[in-house]
């Protein structure tokens, strides 16, 4: 089996909950990591909040793509054959640009997303289909985080990864490195990676976009809490909890928490296991970096990679990198 990940089923995946919760909530401080985010409801918040008027990130790139996605094909195919995977493909919806400027050039390309959701692959894939002939869609259900192994490409082609949204942003800076560098051992020189990172911008503008007036992000925190609940038989009594986003201006990264309105014992049945909270407590559930220009450059160039261009939007509030692999 070359893909271990693409075969586990619901109870490998409920262990991982498991472990990650066991950690997590056992730890001081107390923390769950951010993937946990990702169940059927929270993919569903994650997309509202793309269209919340104060989550600048999504519409930014996607205007940084409109302008530009011409311009990258082109850098990055030199001649050759493009395919292009898309690292956790989600539904896919600024990558039709990105496709669209690929089939304007070579009238066919092959797109492989990338997700650990079955459910985002398949919705990804009739969408594409459907709305941009010339795209053949293959998806790679594969956790990527541990590693490319994708189809080796053919001669005459080149490989573009598109890790795009600002996701790496959830990685410390030194682990960011280390994903960049297992992508590249999943690539051969003379591949590409187009990278899309969130830079900094005044904290007002950046706590609102953690801290939308309609409250999306304040459920998409909490609903990890419903999961745990769900999936571990947990008694998180989500009224006594509340979510708070903040600026660490030290360490240049949003977090957000989910802190506990109250002194309080909760008990996560499935595990045998029970969590005490101070007043005030929280669970660290998110890190999201915000990056000074030429940061996410020098990154690339730690993992191996060499940055060729990047563009950005009127404002300077995100940046879009392609670098090719060394
Ligand atoms: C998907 C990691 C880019 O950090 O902005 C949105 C996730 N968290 N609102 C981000 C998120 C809260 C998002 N990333």
């Amino acid at each position: 089996m070359t893909n271990p990940t693409a075969h586990k089923t619901n109870e490998v995946i409920s262990a991982r909950v498991a472990s990650a919760a066991r950690a997590g909530l056992g730890a001081r401080p107390k923390g769950l990591p951010p993937w946990l985010f990702y169940d059927a409801k929270g993919s569903r918040l994650f997309e509202q909040i793309t269209e919340l008027p104060e989550y600048y990130l999504t519409r930014t790139e996607r205007e940084i793509l409109s302008a530009h996605a011409g311009e990258m094909i082109a850098r990055a195919k030199d001649g050759m054959r493009l395919r292009i995977a898309e690292l956790g493909a989600g539904t896919a919806d600024k990558t039709r640009l990105l496709l669209a400027a690929a089939v304007a050039h070579q009238e066919t390309v092959l797109y492989e997303p990338v997700d650990v959701s079955a459910s985002a692959l398949r919705a990804a894939r009739e969408r594409i289909e459907q709305e941009i002939p010339g795209v053949t869609v293959a998806p790679q259900h594969l956790d990527y985080t541990q590693g490319l192994e994708l189809e080796p490409t053919r001669e005459g082609e080149r490989r573009l990864v598109l890790y795009i949204g600002s996701s790496i942003g959830n990685y410390e800076p030194r682990e960011a490195v280390r994903l960049l560098e297992r992508f590249r051992a999943g690539l051969v020189p003379g591949d590409w990676l187009l990278l899309g990172v969130d830079l900094v911008k005044n904290e007002e503008t950046l706590l609102a976009a953690y801290n939308d007036a309609a409250g999306v992000t304040a459920a998409f925190n909490l609903n990890m809490l419903t999961r745990l609940n769900r999936e571990l038989d947990a008694k998180f009594d989500l009224e006594t909890f509340t979510h708070r986003a903040d600026w660490n201006r030290a360490k240049s990264r949003i977090e957000m928490h989910l802190v506990s309105r109250i002194a309080q014992r909760v008990r996560l049945q499935a595990l045998e296991f029970e969590v005490d909270f101070g007043e005030g407590e929280s669970i660290h559930t998110e890190n999201s970096y915000k990056y000074a220009h030429g940061e996410p450059e020098a990154m690339l160039t730690a993992a191996g990679f060499t940055p060729l261009e990047s563009w950005t939007d009127a404002q300077g509030w995100f940046a879009v990198c392609l670098a090719r692999r060394q």
